[in-house]
């Protein structure tokens, strides 16, 4: 594989549908945070969606369908191994009361501490045609508290963990047309968003050359606020799909790494100048979708490494370890 700083861990997929207690096909694309000495993990589960439902249908047996997405929850001690609560934490039906509409899925969570206060972004699908982002605060995720969402279409934000000169800041990645750039934005109550700004032009970027969106909520470091995000390129040959031969997949996802300013998080102070992983291991080339990563934390250790979370193909979620030092060595002035 390709010299990268990043460690693929050699137990990925960390969690995937056979870990789940409930319907699972495919467990992706989590959220994770380090809650008072435990890992919480927030992660996407897509049901009623199979690979032979697609083999089924390329047969001329079956019918195709859109899968229904819904969010679970798993604690771990080491960050590796993974309990999966008896039960999903947020549907649809849940879904459409916070975000006050009714909405078919609910997917993608990212997770913040802020002030001790765990506090998630999860994407929605609504029934009027479109995407948006709700936001919810939680002590013990039976209770949602709802605290704002985002207009159409607007599925990717996530949050710093900490004020900046007394405001709340969320990267974001506002889609309309062919745009999708990464934007920053601030609050002074995480309901009430406003100073937009376009922080990451995708043209910019030489290693993708279609849309990219926040990844990992940002961690505090001595240089920077450093963040993962992902990339797509747009490739000519299909790659790997359970979809094909319904519908070819030409999109490959990878992760990007660049460094914010710590008091003026809209100033890039450092960029890596390549992506930081993309699809080789199987278990990123072969899935509902191959080629994709998508990353969705990144946890600092004690130990002076980082932990870092994604989904792999669509299918499963997986784990890569880094030393902070090279991360941030990484990241030239921009
Ligand atoms: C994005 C989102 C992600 C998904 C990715 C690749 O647009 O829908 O949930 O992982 O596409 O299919």
């Amino acid at each position: 594989m390709k010299n990268s700083p990043l460690t693929r861990h050699p137990g990925n997929p960390i969690l995937s549908a056979k870990d789940i207690p409930y319907e699972a096909n495919l467990v992706f694309n989590a959220g994770v945070v380090k809650h008072r000495g435990r890992y919480v993990m927030l992660f996407r589960d897509d049901y009623n969606y199979t690979k032979e439902m697609f083999d089924d249908w390329a047969a001329g047996k079956g019918e195709l369908h859109a899968p229904s997405c819904r969010i679970g929850l798993a604690f771990s001690d080491d960050g590796v191994r993974w309990k999966p609560e008896p039960r999903p934490i947020l549907e649809a039906g849940l879904a459409s009361e916070i975000m006050g509409e009714k909405v078919a899925h609910a997917y993608d969570p990212r997770m913040t501490v802020i002030d001790d206060e765990i506090y998630f972004t999860f994407a929605v699908n609504t029934c009027a045609g479109d995407n948006r982002c709700g936001l919810v605060k939680t002590r013990d995720f039976r209770t949602l508290e709802p605290v704002t969402a985002t207009l159409p279409n607007n599925r990717n934000v996530l949050l710093f963990p900490e004020r900046i000169g007394g405001f709340y800041y969320r990267l974001e990645r506002p889609f309309a047309g062919d745009a999708g750039d990464i934007w920053i934005s601030k609050s002074p109550d995480l309901r009430f968003w406003g100073d937009h700004k376009r922080l990451l032009d995708r043209r910019t970027l030489s290693f993708c050359n279609s849309k990219i969106g926040p990844g990992a909520p940002p961690v505090r470091t001595e240089r920077g606020w450093l963040t993962l995000f992902h990339t797509v390129t747009e490739v000519e040959k299909p790659l790997y799909s359970w979809e094909t031969p319904y519908k070819e997949w030409h999109s490959k996802y990878g992760m990007g790494l660049m460094l914010l300013d710590l008091d003026d998080p809209l100033k890039i102070v450092g960029m890596h100048a390549e992506a930081l992983l993309e699809p080789e291991a199987p278990y990123e080339l072969e899935g509902f979708r191959g080629s994709v990563i998508f990353p969705g934390s990144m946890i600092p250790e004690p130990d002076g490494t980082v932990k870092i979370y994604y989904g792999a193909a669509d299918t499963v979620e997986c784990l890569a370890t880094a030393r902070l030092s090279d991360l941030l060595d990484l990241c030239q002035p921009a």
